[in-house]
């Protein structure tokens, strides 16, 4: 194992990752810009090192100062928590050229599952159900055409470095994809510095369910369930819950066999997810992220692993301790994004803290980064803390959830939990009939 971990990131997740380190008896090193001075982050580490201004590009995303707070404070692995620099190749190479861990992927896996294109070839070797389309990058309309006529309309263009949303475009017709097809080429390269772009048939109206995988890069991979992150706006989740609900039994071990196919067929040697859509009895590949992602606790809570613990054994070269059969999937879980954002306009909501209490009890955890006088800075995301239930089944978690909501008291800034908490009463959460774009249609008729 490690002899000195350093947290190349904030927030909560830097608390996290602390929190593992101390269960695991390694010594953390914190980074943090000079807005972050005061942060939790830095008093939790056992060290803590300065490395720029305020703006993430100066600080948390300036290659330099983080290697050299690694080399000055002489940590031998890294982790990099998600955003920032977690799918960074160029950043978990020059790791390696120090002789240090990059708590993550690959290079190699970081090109592979950063590149959606070479993604959905890994997938489609590995026996994963595709959606029908171009298969690799479409150079010219004629081609365009041609694979918009294969995959049936509507289709959809996407950028192969596109992420977030972005670089993406529904065509309903010929005539459209003739109008925009050489735009969204254009745009990508401009957006992405890669003009690579794909055809896929479009869903309508799909689920996101994504599966929490881990490979020990001697070709076992692993699946710690599913999760359903439907619940977005403008691609920002919102509401995370697992297992994703209302799957049959047959269409859930299917998803979850492709997730563990695909990290095995590959070698990954640490922990992701796999993303599909899901519509009917149907599932298809979408993309993987090569990280521990935000959602990270609902896995942890109905099957007991401590994710974070599991990535530092894997990047040590320690393989599993436990098999397949041995990860059991009990009870229900449910996570909000406590965002600082007005929730009618979405406006960032910076700001002191003036007022903090957590709410407690059985099935209640929280993944937080700030308390009473914390400062909420502007110069990052919005997400202050994390929220998560867990209950016997859905109902039970959502009635917890409600109840841990009402003691949950953030005040100084706003919040997102009054939209969330009219999501979580609505007919459409408790039937399970959303779907990826519900919450977009929610509040644009809520906002008229
Ligand atoms: C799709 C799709 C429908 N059909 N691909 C959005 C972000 C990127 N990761 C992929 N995305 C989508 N790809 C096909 N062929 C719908 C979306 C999509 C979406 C996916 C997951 C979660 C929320 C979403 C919101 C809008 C669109």
């Amino acid at each position: 194992m490690f002899q000195k971990v350093l947290i190349a990131n904030r927030n909560e997740i830097a608390l996290r990752v602390i929190r593992a380190c101390r269960e695991l008896g390694i010594p953390t090193v914190a980074v943090y810009s000079t807005a972050d001075a005061n942060a939790l982050h830095v008093r939790f580490a056992d060290e803590a090192i300065c490395i720029g201004p305020p703006m993430a590009t100066k600080s948390y995303l300036h290659q330099p100062s983080v290697l050299a707070a690694a080399e000055i404070s002489g940590a031998d692995a890294i982790h990099p928590g998600y955003g920032f620099l977690a799918e960074n190749a160029q950043f978990a190479s020059a790791v390696r050229q120090l002789g240090k861990t990059f708590i993550g992927p690959s290079v190699e896996h970081l090109k592979m599952f950063g590149d959606k294109l070479s993604a959905k070839e890994a997938a489609a070797r590995a026996g994963l159900p595709m959606l029908k389309g171009s298969g690799g990058a479409v150079a010219t309309i004629e081609e365009a055409i041609q694979a918009a006529e294969t995959a049936g309309y509507p289709v959809i263009l996407k950028a192969a470095f596109g992420g977030g949303g972005k670089g993406m475009r529904v065509v309903e017709d010929p005539a459209t994809l003739e109008r925009v097809f050489k735009l969204t080429q254009t745009e990508a390269q401009a957006a992405f510095g890669n003009g690579d772009v794909f055809i896929e048939r479009y869903l309508r109206a799909p689920r996101h369910v994504e599966v929490q995988v881990a490979g020990d890069g001697r070709g076992v991979g692993l699946h710690f369930g599913t999760r359903d992150c439907s619940m977005q706006r403008r691609h920002q989740k919102i509401i995370e819950e697992a297992p994703a609900p209302n799957l049959s039994d047959d269409l859930r071990a299917r998803i979850c066999k492709a997730g563990a196919d695909l990290v095995a067929n590959v070698n990954y040697q640490t922990v992701g997810t796999v993303e599909f859509l899901v519509e009917g009895e149907e599932f298809f590949f979408l993309e993987v992220n090569p990280r521990i992602q935000v959602e990270h606790p609902v896995t942890e809570e109905v099957t007991g692993v401590d994710l974070i613990k599991l990535q530092m054994e894997l990047a040590a070269g320690m393989g599993f301790p436990f098999t397949q059969d041995e990860v059991k999937i009990e009870g229900h879980a449910i996570e909000i994004r406590v965002n600082a954002e007005n929730p009618d306009t979405f406006l960032p909501s910076p700001g002191l803290v003036t007022g903090y209490h957590e709410p407690g009890g059985p099935g209640v955890r929280i993944d937080s980064a700030i308390h009473e006088q914390a400062v909420v800075q502007p110069f990052y995301d919005s997400l202050t803390a994390k929220l998560i239930v867990k209950g016997r089944d859905r109902e039970h978690a959502r009635i917890r959830l409600l109840s841990a909501m009402d003691e949950f008291i953030v005040e100084g800034i706003y919040t997102t939990m009054p939209l969330q908490r009219e999501l979580l009463l609505g007919e459409a959460f408790r039937n399970v009939t959303f779907w990826t774009r519900y919450v977009d249609k929610f509040v644009e008729e809520r906002n008229g």
